[in-house]
């Protein structure tokens, strides 16, 4: 410990020279740590919770097998939450587990009170349920609240006929178009046309995705009652929230399909919902990439959480480049007129979009440097299942194209890997035995390592979760720069875009006295003057203790 200390306190004398470890050595500078796992616990605790969590979004099917058939399932997560949390989750965002046809790989909902037989039943989701709960560990659902499967027996009486009880429960037309569906001209989002023939009505149902997933219709107040009702079931049972699919998509009119003003008030009466619960959250799934400003109301009446796209998404073409301001700002812009108190909840990946190991171009520092981001800027981090151990994609498709980056998680070495005994639903991705948990566990370079030391630097620290975030650009345009205040302490991160050499920075307007303390990463910091003078390495990251 104390050569520890004698190392860093010799590192920051000698400013140029010297890069030093991730570990959190004791400050030198007079900064005194309180205790952390503490401040964790508090911050973790109570309606507030969500803003300090780091979320792990998973796929059910994909995490753990517990008997044999090769499809992960509940009780198989449930086993697997100590290794989740000893990387640093503290709650956890499940893919639908509804029972389904499949033909959207759940998101295509065939009961919205039940679980698919395959991931187990109801007692399993309780038995998760308390098990993540003894841990202090969270649990939000998939709430797929836009279409139904065409299997859910409200869309087999809709489609019966025209004038059954359900008959208006989806959105029907005698073409195929509606004048007052704006976005029914356009194609379907999965390719398809938007409209498909429904014989014993002789009518067009309206489908944004694939035809096995009619639009609900959202004009008609028992959908709304019956679909409030649906999300009510779930958090009578204890769930800690719901991530919401395509939520903006609700309900259409001739003007738009997008979060217009039905859509809001339909999204203020979940909220409402919610908020009859203590310590609920949800987070929407932003169908708008440039902001996710009209997600969060004034604050307080729609959206606890709202992803942010536009950096979550595109990371990999601004670290692709060697300008600071293509990631400042997109941050900056997504945040733009939000009501106090917003939160954006940050990713680099999901089960939409490729892996970021593939978004990276394979380069390894673009993803660390880029989740690195996404742990230190304003917002909650949701972990993608297997970002932590860099997976690779998959090749084989069962659903869709996808399916490459929804690949089962390899625990161990060997055959399985740890995920089951049988054989696996679709086959591992690329590099199963090199970015098994057990191969990176025990190898300090590995990204497992890296995220794992990551979300200890964060840890109990609340600048992180609802602190300011005050972008600084120095006279290197290649450093993005950013300090977090909140708690009474102040951070200072620092990213270098270039990965040829090392980048020197002059910042200004830096809070804090004395020399800052490095508690990740390596690069080095001076004050002169009222500037601090920092040297990040190519391809480096630290993040510093200003006060
Ligand atoms: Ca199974
Ligand atoms: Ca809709």
């Amino acid at each position: 410990m104390h050569l520890a200390r004698a190392a860093l306190a010799l590192c920051l004398s000698i400013v140029a020279a010297c890069s030093t470890s991730d570990d959190a050595s004791p400050p030198p500078t007079g900064l005194a740590e309180p205790d952390r796992a503490a401040l964790a616990r508090r911050l973790l605790t109570g309606p507030e919770w969500y803003r300090h969590a780091v979320v792990y979004e998973a796929y059910v099917r994909s995490l753990q097998d517990s008997n044999g058939d090769g499809v992960g399932d509940l009780p198989g997560l449930t086993s697997r939450l100590p290794e989740l949390q000893a990387l640093g989750v503290d709650a956890l965002w499940l893919m639908p587990i509804n029972p389904t046809p499949f033909a959207d790989s759940g998101y295509d909902v065939a009961d919205y009170t039940g679980v698919n037989p395959d991931y187990g039943t109801l007692a399993d989701l309780d038995a998760l349920l308390a098990a993540a709960h003894a841990r202090g560990m969270r649990v939000m659902l998939d709430l797929v609240l836009n279409h139904t499967s065409d299997q859910h027996p409200w869309f087999q009486e809709s489609r019966a006929s025209r004038d059954n009880p359900k008959a208006d429960w989806y959105v029907w037309s005698d073409t195929p178009s509606r004048a007052d569906v704006g976005c029914g001209t356009f194609q379907a989002q999965f390719g398809a046309e938007a409209w498909t023939l429904s014989k014993a009505r002789n009518q067009y149902y309206f489908h944004r995705f694939y035809p096995g997933q009619p639009d609900l219709n959202y004009r008609n107040p028992q959908v709304v009652k019956a679909t409030l009702d649906a999300a009510r079931f779930w958090l009578d049972r204890g769930v800690d929230g719901f991530r919401c699919d395509v939520i903006g998509l609700l309900v259409e009119s001739a003007d738009g399909c997008d979060m217009i003003p039905e859509t809001q008030a339909y999204i203020r009466q979940l909220r409402a919902l919610l908020d009859e619960y203590p310590d609920r959250a949800m987070v929407a799934e932003s169908t708008n990439y440039e902001t996710a400003v009209p997600y969060f109301g004034d604050g307080h009446d729609m959206f606890h959480m709202a992803f942010n796209f536009g950096f979550g998404y595109f990371w990999g073409f601004p670290f692709a480049g060697t300008e600071a301001r293509a990631v400042s700002d997109k941050l900056e812009a997504s945040r733009r007129g939000a009501p106090p108190g917003a939160q954006e909840a940050l990713v680099i990946g999901s089960h939409d979009v490729s892996r970021a190991y593939v978004a990276a171009q394979k380069v390894p520092s673009r993803w660390r440097r880029a989740a690195f981001v996404q742990m230190t800027a304003a917002g909650t981090p949701f972990i993608y299942y297997g970002e932590e151990l860099g997976l690779r994609p998959g090749k084989v498709k069962v659903v869709d194209s996808r399916d490459y980056q929804r690949t089962p998680m390899p625990w161990t070495r060997g055959p399985g890997h740890g995920f089951t005994t049988g054989t696996p639903w679709i086959p591992f991705g690329e590099g199963a035995e090199e970015t098994s948990l057990e191969a990176e566990a025990g190898d300090p370079a590995s990204d497992y390592a890296f995220y794992q030391r990551l979300l200890a630097a964060r840890r109990g620290r609340e600048a992180f979760g609802a602190g300011t975030m005050t972008f600084l650009h120095g006279d290197s345009p290649a450093v993005l720069a950013f300090e977090r205040a909140g708690g009474g302490e102040a951070y200072l991160a620092v990213v270098s875009m270039d990965e040829a050499a090392p980048q020197t920075t002059r910042l200004s307007a830096v809070g804090g006295e004395g020399e800052p303390r490095l508690l990740f990463g390596a690069a080095t910091a001076a004050r002169e003057g009222d500037a601090l003078v920092v040297t990040v390495p190519a391809e480096g990251m630290a993040l510093f203790r200003l006060r």
